[in-house]
């Protein structure tokens, strides 16, 4: 290294960094960041992928036309898969613990795992982790993430928020679409599990409907035991930008998924279990089920007038059987999806035990529910598809695409032609059947739960993959298969290995969604750590310093590739330490990371970021931390080291 170069503010000279030697060529990375970025800029204008053309063949170095929001199941993440590719793009850590970027862990993640738990869950926690220290996260430790859709405007995606529940804790989560990370999540009180989720879609979400499944004693107290007939489920409406319950609706049954319709007035569950059965035989024992329509104005009239009870520290409004609020459509035995039409006058329930699903025709709902008509009024088709029919897409052009299970099938049928066969015509609503590998339970078609449905891809969520890839042992993956929708017949074009267990994805075309690549310094995600650096008389952006509060010390760094602010710090055994980070770097994909050797600790810091993590220091030596993100040609390089004194006897 030449010496005649000064010092940056990392203390490393720069010119001799990147002058000298064989790492030049490698050293270019940060630099090259930010020039692949424009590279792609310039690509997306001129080589648009698969535009225009049905090809799934996206080429190296070309952009996918689809962001697919991919659901995790018991995984607990969100994964972001590229269409058509289906190349799996990243994974956004929701429910579930992360070791790459300390999801979790950090005290950014751990705020929003915990904040918005009940208190009764805060309390359960504590004990369970009882006598922990502070700095230990007190949250659930698995997700099982079901359901993931995008904030809607009019009636189409906006861009802003995507929501997913976990059935496993009773949670909702929201994701801001602007830096690809969960930003809230909430425990849904009242609830024995939330399954179906749905954004409302007009004229903006709004409200985020949320399914309790299966049914409970409300309140869940103990007090009542084996005695089902007193056990109730409840629909939730999340008021979507503040990241609260609205309120709730009892409901007879257990909820499985639900839909909002485009008029901005109702919304539907598809409801099983009509006799409170709690085994398998007694739930499926009869022949018929309900899909239970919800008259949100009324509801939200109910709440203004006071009519509603106060439990668990929500609103909740009576809407069983009998209930002005909500009407009770007998559908076939155990129906599962639930899925608006883009036609904006259409729903489908779809029969699961049932070879049928059901149409309704929401332009008659204002009738059914001022009593002019009975409620199988409100039914235009029912045709029978298969064997298992789950989830039901739309190509936008008056198609319908259903899942059937047991068939594993994909099953193209007209809806114009199922109303006529309903009336008595003699015509075939289906179009084709077309097999898939196996199993199917959700499909979803390229912007199908939109009024901008586009016709061109349909994704089906097979359940299992048998003998579709290599043999990967006892754990197979499942498969995401492609299917071109373009032209008159189904065509598969691509089969796609995925890790337990999503059930649901939903597919945006990519002039919705405009992520930023680089965090903006004022983001409110590291609110608590700049009003704890202010009071440290610390700024976060010029930070090398070593604030000792008793036993709590604070630790505040930068990092520039390939050093941290800080070489080195000292701390005595069993003192409380946070270590802030907060990365200078001001350029795309530069990404940094915080791990430190032997204490379960790891953080991704992103450009601009703060991150920040707190524990307890009590091995004494000297430890190691080190940058987990490959940063630079230095990366290996980035470390430094905390000592911890020992106790002196
Ligand atoms: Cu698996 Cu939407 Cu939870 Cu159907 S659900 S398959
Ligand atoms: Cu910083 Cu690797």
């Amino acid at each position: 290294m030449s010496d005649d170069t000064p010092h940056d503010a990392t203390g490393l000279r720069r010119r001799g960094l990147l002058g000298s030697t064989a790492t030049a060529a490698l050293a270019g990375l940060a630099a090259g960041a930010g020039g692949l970025a424009l590279g792609h800029e310039a690509l997306a204008q001129t080589r648009p992928a698969a535009r225009g053309s049905q090809g799934a063949d996206v080429k190296p170095g070309d952009l996918d036309e689809y962001y697919g929001f991919s659901s995790s199941g018991q995984t607990g993440e969100v994964r972001i898969i590229g269409l058509p590719s289906m190349r799996e793009l990243m994974r956004i850590p929701v429910f579930n613990r992360c070791s790459a970027t300390g999801w979790g862990l950090t005290n950014e993640s751990k705020k929003i795992l915990t904040e918005g738990l009940l208190p009764s869950t805060k309390e359960f926690l504590r004990k369970r982790y009882g006598g922990q220290a502070s700095g230990d996260a007190l949250d659930y430790h698995n997700g099982d993430a079901h359901h993931p859709h995008m904030s809607f405007t009019d009636g189409t995606y906006d861009g802003r928020y995507l929501w997913i529940n976990d059935k496993a804790n009773c949670r909702v989560a929201r994701i801001r679409c602007d830096v690809m990370k969960t930003d809230r999540i909430i425990e849904i009180p009242n609830a024995s599990d939330i399954h179906g989720l749905r954004p409302q879609k007009f004229p903006r979400t709004g409200y985020v409907f949320a399914n309790s499944e299966h049914v409970i004693p409300i309140p869940n107290d103990g007090s009542v035991l084996d005695d089902p007939k007193n056990y109730w489920s409840v629909f939730t409406a999340i008021d979507g930008d503040r990241m609260e319950v609205a309120w709730q609706v009892l409901v007879d049954g257990n909820l499985d998924n639900c839909d909002a319709d485009y008029q901005g007035k109702y919304a539907f569950s598809t409801c099983y279990n009509p006799n409170k059965g709690v085994t398998v035989a007694e739930m499926t024992d009869h022949e018929q089920a309900w899909a239970v329509i919800f008259d949100i104005k009324a509801i939200e009239g109910a709440i203004q007038r006071s009519d509603f009870k106060q439990m668990g520290g929500v609103k909740v409004v009576d809407g069983r059987r009998g209930s002005k609020y909500t009407r009770y459509l007998p559908v076939p035995n155990s129906p599962h999806g639930c899925n608006t039409a883009p036609d904006g006058i259409h729903v489908v329930f779809n029969g699961k035990l049932s070879p049928t699903v059901t149409v309704i025709d929401v332009r008659r709902l204002d009738d059914l529910f001022a009593d002019k008509i009975q409620p199988r009024g409100i039914v235009v088709a029912e045709p029978e598809l298969g064997l298992g029919p789950l989830h039901t897409a739309y190509d936008g052009k008056g198609n319908a695409y259903t899942t059937v299970f047991i068939d594993s099938q994909m099953v193209k049928w007209n809806i114009d032609k199922a109303r006529r066969a309903f009336a008595g015509e003699k015509v075939d609503p289906i179009i084709q059947k077309l097999d898939v590998h196996y199993q199917p339970g959700h499909n979803h078609t390229s912007m199908g739960e939109t009024r901008e449905a586009d016709g061109k891809w349909l994704v089906s969520l097979n359940k299992f993959s048998k003998d579709r890839f290599l043999n990967t042992g006892v754990l197979k993956p499942e498969n995401d298969q492609l299917i071109d929708i373009s032209g008159d017949q189904m065509k598969l074009v691509h089969d796609g290995p995925s890790f337990a267990e999503p059930h649901d994805i939903c597919l945006v075309h990519r002039s919705k969604v405009n992520p930023i690549s680089i965090w903006k310094r004022d983001d409110p995600t590291w609110d608590d750590a700049r009003r704890q650096a202010a009071k440290d008389g610390v700024k976060l952006e010029e930070a090398a310093h070593v604030i000792r509060d008793g036993t709590r010390v604070r630790v505040y760094m930068t990092s520039i590739a390939p050093a941290y602010s800080l070489e080195k710090f000292e701390v005595n055994q069993g003192d409380e330490v946070t270590v802030y980070v907060t990365n200078m770097d001001d350029v795309e994909d530069l990404t940094h990371g915080f791990t430190l050797v032997r204490h379960g600790i790891a953080m991704e810091i992103g450009p601009q970021q703060t991150a920040s993590v707190t524990f307890v220091a009590d091995r004494p030596g000297v430890h190691w931390w080190y940058c987990q993100w490959f940063c630079h040609a230095l990366h290996m390089e980035m470390s430094g080291r905390m000592l911890v004194r020992p106790k002196s006897a």
